[in-house]
């Protein structure tokens, strides 16, 4: 078998993960159970915490490989080496992005903040592919008064816990554009499917059903794109691979303590505090 042969079903096995691997030869993949993290009802949440990232459209130091003989992704040489190599190629990309410290020079403006049902994009992915995969809500990072230089190379990541309240029969999936990788956490265990390198969009699933039950999963979504059209959007479906964005209430962004009413009044009365001692200033 010859490389581009073997390079789609490469790639066909990194999308769908481990999960995949264990169903091979199943004509229909047993549902894989789960069980949560923190098991129990939850209270509704209010979404989960995003960071978005701008990297310069002229960032020219990528390290995903690309082999040029070849013409695929994935070993040779740095794309950063390259003349035409600017921007955002891939998940080692997303990782140099999304350091503690990122490289000096590579970011030019971010976004971090609470967010609900996960379903961004720029404004060319929804004039262009709105009205075949759905509208989405146009990223924190281009809103009003964005001064940005494009609505290219821009990452985002989202992290916090999933609430499940009725057991059942689950799937996540992500439309992507450029690329993504989406960890589940649950029982000890973590269910991860990711796609690397630049990808026609599409919407990529756990190749089984999950069977989950109440209580809440952590998971962690990062995603990136790089020129044309972007798009990331967290889905779960009921079973029936009937696809609709994760409801705003389903996403919990940390587990609720015991006494965090009472840290809750104390911030309160520092606040107050903090209000007093201005006005007698
Ligand atoms: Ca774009
Ligand atoms: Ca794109």
């Amino acid at each position: 078998m010859n490389a581009s042969k073997l390079a789609p079903l490469l790639r066909r096995a990194a999308v769908a993960g481990s999960l995949a691997l264990m169903a091979a030869g199943a004509a229909v993949a047993d549902p894989i159970t789960l069980a949560p993290q923190y098991a129990g009802q939850y209270a509704a949440g209010n979404g989960v915490d995003a960071t978005f990232l701008k990297v310069k459209d002229d960032w020219h130091d990528s390290t995903v490989l690309w082999n040029e003989a070849t013409k695929t992704y994935g070993n040779g040489s740095a794309i950063g080496g390259y003349d035409w190599g600017t921007g955002l190629w891939g998940l080692a990309d997303w990782q140099t992005a999304n350091r503690r410290n990122p490289p000096t020079g590579m970011i030019e403006g971010s976004w971090s903040g609470r967010v609900g049902q996960i379903s961004f994009g720029d404004d060319k992915y929804n004039s262009e592919h709105g009205g075949k995969w759905g509208p989405v809500t146009v990223a924190p990072l281009f809103g009003p008064g964005s001064t940005l230089s494009s609505q290219d190379n821009w990452t985002s990541h989202f992290g916090g816990y999933i609430r499940v309240t009725e057991a059942g029969l689950y799937n996540f999936s992500v439309l992507h554009d450029d690329g993504f990788f989406f960890k589940l956490h649950g029982g000890g265990n973590t269910l991860e499917m990711s796609h690397d390198f630049l990808n026609p969009r599409d919407r990529v699933g756990f190749g089984s059903d999950l069977w989950l039950s109440e209580g809440l999963y952590g998971f962690e979504l990062g995603a990136y794109e790089r020129i044309l059209a972007g798009v990331v959007e967290l889905a779960w479906s009921r079973g029936d691979k009937n696809w609709t964005p994760v409801p705003t209430e389903h996403l919990v962004a940390s587990v609720p303590e015991p006494g965090s009413f009472a840290l809750m009044a104390g911030g309160l009365l520092l606040l107050a505090a903090a209000r007093r001692n201005r006005r007698n200033a």
